[in-house]
């Protein structure tokens, strides 16, 4: 099954904003397959915003990601890369719709509360950079059947 790499961002964690993040993903139907709570060292972000490197905000998106804890998660489901990134929003706040997160609770483009793989490639980019291989917990929920 598809697998992303999601996280609340620095700005999520300290609005106590896990909990409804978490909350949406599972009552859309998407199955949780390992989460931690961390700090990213300034190597990690570099890695992590790589194919942002040369843009002039790089500097402060790597200082802002690792200013504090962030909650790293693996989720799986069908289409599931692409139905998070709707459920996110845009990334400017101002031009996510209501109903996303980033449209329902940020203001700046900065503190925009939640990273999403953006394809295929970069979920297992991520996913791997954040948690390793195998990390990815595999368990039957009884809910399953009547999400599929
Ligand atoms: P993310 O990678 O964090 O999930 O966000 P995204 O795909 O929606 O947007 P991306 O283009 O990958 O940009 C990464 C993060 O950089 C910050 N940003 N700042 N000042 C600016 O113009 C600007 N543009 C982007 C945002 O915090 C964005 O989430
Ligand atoms: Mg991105």
């Amino acid at each position: 099954m598809e697998k992303t790499f999601l996280m609340v961002k620095p700005d999520g964690v300290q609005r106590g904003l896990i909990g409804e993040v978490i909350s949406r993903f599972e009552r859309k139907g998407f199955k949780l397959a390992a989460a931690k709570l961390m700090v990213i060292s300034d190597d990690l972000a570099k890695k992590h915003y790589g194919e942002h490197a040369d843009k002039p905000f790089f500097g402060e998106l790597t200082d802002f990601i690792t200013s504090g804890p962030v909650f790293a998660m693996i989720w799986e489901g069908e289409d599931v890369v692409k139905t998070a990134r709707h459920m996110m929003g845009a990334t400017k706040p101002s031009e996510a719709d209501l109903g996303t997160l980033r449209g329902d609770f940020g203001l700046t483009v900065g503190k925009n509360i939640i990273h999403g793989s953006d394809s295929l490639e970069s979920a297992e980019r991520e996913i791997t950079l954040f948690f390793g291989e195998d990390a990815a917990l595999e368990y039957k929920k009884s809910s399953d059947e009547w999400v599929y």
